[in-house]
C-alpha cells in the first residue's frame, strides 16, 4: 500500500492552445482515484493548486508567451512540491501543461537535497523541453521546464532568482524523443542528459534503456521523479494533446515502462502532463493515462513468479 496525494495543476499558459486547464478534472472523471484505491492504495485528492501572483516576472525577451502566469505557477508548485517532498505520501501532479514541471521538479529536487538523497528525473516525452528563453522560437514555455530544472542560464524570472537546487543533468533520462528544435538540440547535446530517441528504442528496445537508468538510480540510492507527457505515446492511441508527433511509444511500450517503474519501487513523485481533454475522443486519452498510472502503481496482467527486478 502506498499513500498517494493528488494535486491538480490546471495550467494551460505554457502551451499555445486552450484546453489543458480541464486536465485535472478529466483524470478525476476518468476514475483515477477509484483505480488507485482498487489497487489498495490510500489516496487523498487535495484538489487544485493555485498560481501565485508573479507580475514582477520580466525578461529582456519579448516573444515569451504568458511568462507572468507561468512564473506564478512555477512559484506555487515549487513550494507545494518541496512541502510534499518532505512528507510520506507520493504526490501525483495532474496537469495542466508541461510548464508545471518547472515547479514540481525543482521543488522535489530541493526536498531531496534536504534529505541528502540524489535526485533523478525520467522525462517521458516526444520533446526534450530543453529550450531556454533565448532558444525558444515558439515562445511556448512548456518547451522549457527541463532546461530550467537543470540550471541552464537566463531563467531567473520563474522563481525570482536562481534555481535553489538545480538537477544534475547526469541524473536525467529522456525517453521517446522525436522532435527537437535547432538550438535546443545543441543545448541538449552539450549537456550530460541521457536522451534516448525513438530510433534507439526501435534498435535496442525500451526495456534495456530504462533498466540501465533504473540501475543507476538504485545504485545511487536515489529518489526518482517521473514526468509523463501525453505526447510520449503514439498519437493514434493518445490523441488528446496539442503537440502530436507521429511515431510514439506503443500501447504496450508505454505500459511496460510503467510496469518496470512499479517493479523498481524507485518512483517518489509523478507528473501527468499535457492532457488536453478538449481534443480527446470519448475520453480515450484520459482513460489511457489513468490505466498507465494504474500500471505504475501495481496493476498487472498476471502475478509473476519471478519479478523482472
Ligand atoms: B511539450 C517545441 N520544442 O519549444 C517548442 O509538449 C515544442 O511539453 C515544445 O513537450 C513541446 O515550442 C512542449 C517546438
Ligand atoms: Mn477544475
Ligand atoms: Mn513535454
Ligand atoms: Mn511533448
Amino acid at each position: 500500500m502506498t499513500k498517494i496525494v493528488l494535486l491538480g495543476a490546471p495550467i494551460e499558459a505554457g502551451t499555445g492552445r486552450r484546453g489543458c486547464v480541464m486536465g485535472p478534472d478529466a483524470y478525476r472523471t476518468a476514475g483515477l482515484v477509484e483505480e488507485l484505491r482498487a489497487l489498495g492504495h490510500e489516496v487523498t485528492d487535495m484538489g487544485d493548486a493555485e498560481p501565485e501572483d508573479a507580475r514582477d516576472a520580466k525578461t529582456e525577451f519579448t516573444h515569451l508567451k504568458e511568462l507572468e502566469v507561468v512564473a506564478g505557477w512555477t512559484r506555487a508548485l515549487h513550494a507545494d512540491a518541496k512541502r510534499l517532498g518532505r512528507g510520506d505520501a507520493l504526490p501525483i501532479y495532474l496537469g495542466g501543461d508541461h510548464a508545471l514541471s518547472a515547479g514540481t521538479v525543482t521543488g522535489h529536487a530541493a526536498a531531496a537535497a534536504e534529505q541528502d538523497r540524489p535526485f533523478f528525473v525520467l522525462w517521458l516525452d516526444a520533446h526534450a523541453d530543453f529550450n531556454t528563453f533565448a532558444t525558444t522560437t515558439s515562445g511556448n514555455l512548456h518547451g522549457t521546464p527541463l532546461a530550467f530544472a537543470c540550471g541552464l542560464p537566463g531563467f531567473d524570472a520563474y522563481l525570482n532568482g536562481p534555481v535553489p537546487v538545480p538537477v544534475n543533468p547526469e541524473n536525467v533520462c529522456i525517453l521517446g524523443l522525436r522532435s527537437v528544435d535547432g538550438d535546443e538540440r545543441r543545448l541538449l547535446q552539450d549537456s550530460a542528459v541521457t536522451a534516448h530517441d525513438m530510433r534507439a528504442i526501435d534498435e535496442l528496445g525500451i526495456v534495456p534503456l530504462l533498466r540501465a537508468f533504473l540501475d543507476r538510480v538504485r545504485a545511487a540510492k536515489g529518489v526518482l521523479h517521473v514526468s509523463l507527457d501525453v505526447d510520449f505515446i503514439e498519437p493514434d492511441i493518445a490523441p488528446a494533446v496539442g503537440t502530436t508527433v507521429p511515431g510514439g511509444a506503443t500501447f504496450r511500450e508505454a505500459h511496460h515502462v510503467m510496469e518496470l517503474l512499479h517493479d523498481s519501487g524507485l518512483v517518489t513523485s509523478l507528473d501527468l502532463v499535457e492532457l488536453n481533454p478538449f481534443l480527446d475522443v470519448k475520453g480515450r486519452t484520459a482513460r489511457l493515462m489513468v490505466d498507465l498510472t494504474a500500471s505504475l502503481f501495481g496493476r498487472r496482467i498476471l502475478d509473476r513468479a519471478t519479478r523482472s527486478y
